[in-house]
């Protein structure tokens, strides 16, 4: 049994960076700190990273993570703020479809992770979250911080957006309380979980038995349920009756043969396509069959025209289809019939409105949609008479020739040399033609025509719940999972989204994780200035005054500085659009050595913001 109640200092001096040499495992006959044997059980659920920012509360699983695991499986990775620890899990998350660890500190850290945990839930993205509490038993608190930090109900702070919460009183609780944490964060619809793990207990000792320790292999989460085959069925004959099917593409996962059946499918039926950019890739943005290019939530007059014209919709998990019928057709109730393929009303709670406005279902199945295109697939093929194929084969043609090449969107404001939005996607694409790449993350108004998705990991979403800041730490959780995939991590941020979160790329350093970060600063909050231009002429009063306290201008924030200050190397700021092509492309060579580089780029801007 490792660190068994000698302990297993090491003399040998150890950066915080590499991993210390892992005590061997032993057997669990014998008496042990509670931490030891939880931070096995960390290691049995599969953790391979835990974001942590320390603390007291916690001191006794650090301590037996780095010195008893090794700091391996987890490898404890620290963040500079516990808003970023849960954003670098939920980044991770994204990639690999796994949860990782996160780590803060009693009721003061677990506030400031609060933001980013509803993120992660409206993303519907796995996440373990461990919080420390300050001794429970009130005869055993040593400070007055103890006292602060004694929260008799610590995940009522959270309790309203994750899948779970827990606060085990004894070390065997403990135990079973991370396997049933890890089975329901695996299980769809997916989703952050915390457990309390008091401090005392951690640091208690226990005779443990090997005969006590349960086996993790029996507590894995449920596979998916399958599609009802009579629903499938039924699907399959009305798109194959169809005369305008319409795919709404949405929440699904990176898997590349996924993807492949999801292209097939449109393809089988001559489906129209939409894809969405709060949710990551689903649809080849520049294929035939997809419509306009995405956006957040609302879609362009072409999109509303494609979904006015269909006879039947089949939604796969799309986030909100009452904001698109409602756009199509001027009322939730879409005359099309729509089949939709989600887990989502699992996750339906009484706080927040995350499951968005009620929209119909002719056919609901209940199975996510990777379980349900294949299914789908093979039930069409196999009833697919010639007249259908004739059908589809003309459907194809016709968006062939429909197909109109994506127009540059230039700045709404300035002259040749200035640089939109559109033209950092353009350089991007030079920058990176060739490369297996990942668009961790793109700002609002981000234009998918200059840069195509044309692979699941080629874009990863926005940041869940709108809640501005998660970009940074995402991004670094992103490109954390990337590491050793060869697939190149970029992440364009907004200014005001970098500056809420600027410390988690501190991480990406320490880790050594390669990425490339583009600011496209604007100088301020854009959008929100559009708001007040907006309610200042709904008023009939001066738009001039749009920026005053919406600016971040005076003084202008040295976004590079921020980045060296914190390892990364970088150039900028870049306001020519001549100059970005060989920036971005130098920027590559430095990520693909294995270096993060940072670009401020001084944008104009392109894009119409929401408001009205
Ligand atoms: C936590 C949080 N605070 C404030 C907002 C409101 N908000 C939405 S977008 C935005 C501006 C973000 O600035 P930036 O990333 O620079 O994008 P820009 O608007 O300039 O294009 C703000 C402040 C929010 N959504 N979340
Ligand atoms: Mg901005």
């Amino acid at each position: 049994m490792p660190g068994k109640m000698r302990g297993t200092s090491t003399r040998a001096r150890i950066s915080t960076v590499d991993t210390p040499a892992a005590v061997p495992p032993g057997d669990f006959d014998g008496t042990f700190f509670n931490s030891d044997t939880i931070a096995h059980a960390l290691r049995e659920i599969g953790l391979r990273y835990a974001a942590v920012c320390p603390g007291s509360s916690f001191r006794g699983v650090q301590e037996s993570v780095v010195n008893a695991l090794g700091n391996r499986d987890p490898q404890l990775v620290l963040c500079l703020h516990e808003e970023h620890a849960v954003a670098i899990a939920h980044g991770y998350a994204r990639v690999t479809g796994e949860p990782m660890g996160v780590v803060v500190h009693c009721n003061v850290g677990l506030m400031h992770a609060a933001m980013a945990v509803y993120n992660a839930w409206c993303d519907r993205m796995p996440m373990i979250i461990l919080g420390g509490v300050g001794p429970l038993d009130s005869a055993r608190r040593r400070t007055p911080i103890d006292w602060l930090h004694s929260v008799s109900d610590q995940g009522s702070l959270v309790r309203q957006y994750v899948k779970w919460d827990d606060q085990p009183l004894s070390p065997r609780a403990t135990i079973e309380s991370l396997l049933r944490a890890n089975q329901i964060a695996r299980t769809a619809p997916r989703g952050p979980v915390y457990v309390t793990l008091d401090q005392r207990l951690q640091e208690d000792t226990l005779p443990y038995r090997n005969a006590d320790k349960p086996d993790a292999r029996r507590f894995r989460a449920p596979a998916p349920p399958a599609p009802e085959p009579e629903l499938v069925r039924q699907a399959a004959q009305w798109l194959v009756a169809a005369e305008h099917p319409v795919i709404l593409a949405g929440r699904v996962s990176r898997d590349e043969r996924a993807w492949n059946v999801r292209v097939r499918l449109a393809e089988t039926l001559g489906a129209a396509v939409l894809t969405d950019l709060k949710v990551a890739a689903a649809f080849p943005t520049d294929h035939v069959l997809h419509g306009p290019e995405p956006a957040i939530a609302f879609t362009s007059a072409a999109g509303e025209a494609i979904v006015r014209e269909a006879d039947v919709v089949l939604s796969l998990d799309w986030w909100d289809p009452a904001t698109l019928f409602t756009q199509a057709w001027g009322e939730i109730n879409a005359p099309a019939k729509v089949i939709r393929c989600s887990l989502d009303n699992y996750a339906h709670r009484g706080w927040t409105r995350d499951h968005m406005a009620l929209a119909p279902a002719d056919l609901d199945i209940l199975a996510e949609p990777d379980r349900v295109v294949p299914a789908l697939l093979g039930e069409i093929e196999r009833v697919a008479g010639d007249e259908f194929r004739r059908r589809t084969v003309e459907r194809l043609l016709a968006r062939t020739r429909e197909h109109v090449a994506p127009v540059p969107a230039r700045p709404l404001t300035g002259g040749p040399e200035d640089i939109g939005l559109w033209d950092i996607g353009a350089a991007l694409r030079e920058a990176l033609s060739g490369m297996a790449y990942c668009l961790v993350r793109a700002p609002l108004g981000w234009h998918v025509d200059a840069l195509p998705i044309r692979h699941p990991l080629e874009y990863l979403g926005a940041d869940g719940a709108a809640g501005v800041g998660g970009a940074p730490g995402m991004s670094v959780g992103s490109a954390l999972a990337l590491r050793g995939t060869g697939r190149l991590p970029v992440a364009v941020i907004g200014d005001g989204d970098f500056l809420m979160g600027v410390s988690a790329l501190w991480t990406a350093a320490s880790t050594r994780t390669p990425m490339l970060v583009i600011i496209a600063n604007n100088c301020g909050y854009y959008i929100d200035e559009q708001h007040q231009a907006t309610t200042a002429r709904t008023r009939g009063r001066a738009v001039e005054t749009a920026h005053v306290a919406q600016r971040i201008s005076e003084p202008e924030v040295d976004i590079l500085a921020m980045a060296r200050a914190q390892g990364f190397a970088g150039c900028g700021p870049i306001a020519k659009r001549s100059e970005l092509v060989p920036a971005f492309l130098a920027a590559v060579d430095a990520v693909k050595r294995g270096e993060r580089y940072l670009i401020d780029v001084r944008i104009k801007p392109d894009y119409e913001g929401y408001p009205k």
